[in-house]
């Protein structure tokens, strides 16, 4: 991590925005640490102040801050950042310190924060707390409750956390623009009673999306719903880190979701509960299962489970297009078409043609298709048996035996214990069962008996 003391050496005071901090005039503006790397941090155990467990922020960090006259003052920066989608794709966003998303903020119950915004965009910005209860002048909306930020000036956002829970922070200002180039960040507010609600892990997350042309570095800023990245924390499978979990932890994980659609976000292995919302913490008496859970257009989740099955279990939306990365959305469907005759006839004229889809599309996991720069394959990544065919919101849930309390480096891929992995059948296959509709009359069709099936 590097620091922006130069810049705040060099530009001092001349840079803060008017009256708005005579109260802190004399103070200089706390320095604003900048991270980057796209590496899940680890987890920033509190310095000072009260005690709580930290959150890890999937391929990302939480923001330093300093305690002054008893407010825990913290330095945003809006700029355009380079943010690394997964290996082999750059994308010129923009964000806060050095990342899109912005670092996540971390406070507790009762801190009285004071939040340091400094425009460094090309444009106007402004800063909505979004959750936060605070007085209506600090809501960030750019006209309504403020003047947006002027390009290089510095506001100064001051208000109390009057209530612990999940809540996320993004721009109220030419928002269809600043949202679309990721401008966001997650913020955390601990109970005070550090026993309230108490996990061993948490995790948090932002689901986003973007729409990169194939070669291209800067997203689309007017694409309303058909986005070609759909991200976490703007990373993409296979640059999504795993949640490595301990046996026997208990495990929260919080999303919030900033894109124009929903996500079911569906996690294997588990049942889980939910407890949190951007509204507050679920009372036990009202938590209820699942093992997906479909995240609103600007609304928070959290979910919490105890890590007991050991495994490396799948965690992905189940909208199976947002599984993907860009290229080949538009791909007609071929199954079943037989084109041989066609494609000789096509190579003939086009020599690299390559005919796709003919028996699903499965073979683009494992394809060398020639690829723009800067351009991630629609489906990639490997796992211990072979391609994962997988982009986009997808990653895996590593649970394991005997990792150290705040260990959360990656184990890498599960062992199956013996006997305990779907195999090949060598003998003679079962007959499956059918049952004749009135159409097939002429065919007859009796259900084997019971545990008949298969043993000879
Ligand atoms: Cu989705």
């Amino acid at each position: 991590m590097s620091t922006r003391r130069h810049f705040l050496r060099a530009s001092g005071a001349a840079l803060l925005g008017s009256a708005l901090v005579s109260k802190v005039a004399q103070a200089a503006v706390p320095e604003a640490p900048i991270q980057t790397t796209p590496d899940t941090q680890p987890p920033l155990a509190p310095p000072d102040g009260r005690h709580y467990q930290p959150v890890v922020t999937l391929n990302g960090w939480t923001l330093p801050w300093r305690m002054n006259n008893g407010w825990k003052e913290f330095h945003l920066i809006a700029e355009p950042v380079r943010r690394q989608m997964a290996p082999g794709m750059i994308a010129h966003l923009w964000g806060y310190n050095g990342q899109s998303p912005g670092p996540t903020l971390e406070c507790v119950e009762g801190d009285k924060v004071r939040i340091f915004v400094t425009n460094k965009l090309p444009e106007h910005t402004t800063i909505h707390w979004h959750g936060i209860l605070l007085p209506s002048g600090m809501d960030g909306v750019g006209g309504l409750s403020q003047p947006q930020i002027p390009v290089g000036k510095t506001f100064v956002y001051e208000f109390e956390m009057k209530k612990s829970g999940t809540f996320m922070y993004h721009p109220h200002a030419d928002e269809m623009v600043q949202m679309a180039m990721g401008m966001m960040g997650f913020i955390v507010v601990h109970p005070k009673n550090p026993n309230f609600m108490r996990v061993d892990r948490d995790f948090v997350f932002l689901i986003n999306a973007y729409d990169i042309d194939p070669g291209s570095f800067t997203p689309k800023i007017a694409t309303m719903t058909d986005f070609n990245l759909w991200s976490w924390n703007s990373r993409v499978f296979p640059g999504i880190a795993p949640l490595v979990v301990r046996k026997g932890d208990r495990v929260r994980v919080r999303m919030g979701n900033l894109t124009m659609t929903n996500h079911p976000i569906h996690m294997h292995g588990y049942d889980f509960a939910v407890t949190c919302t951007d509204g507050g913490w679920v009372p036990k008496s009202a938590q209820w299962p699942e093992v997906t859970i479909d995240i609103p257009v600007g609304a928070m989740r959290a979910f919490e489970f105890d890590a007991i099955y050991p495994g490396d279990w799948a965690f992905h939306c189940h909208k199976s297009h947002h599984t993907m990365n860009a290229m080949g959305h538009n791909v007609p469907t071929m199954i079943g078409v037989d084109h041989r005759g066609l494609a000789q006839k096509i190579i003939n004229l086009v020599p690299d043609y390559m005919v796709m889809g003919e028996r699903g599309m499965a073979d683009m996991g494992e394809m060398e298709m020639p690829l723009p720069d800067n351009t991630l394959p629609m489906m990639t990544g490997t796992g211990p048996f072979g391609p994962l065919e997988m982009g986009g919101m997808f990653s895996v849930v590593k649970v394991r035996e005997g990792l150290a309390r705040n260990d959360y480096k990656d184990p890498g891929w599960y062992k199956n214990p013996p006997g305990t992995v779907a195999y090949e059948w060598t003998g003679t296959a079962p007959q499956a069962p059918r049952i004749a509709g009135a159409h097939e009359a002429g065919v007859t069709v009796r259900a084997r008996k019971p545990g008949g099936h298969g043993r000879h």
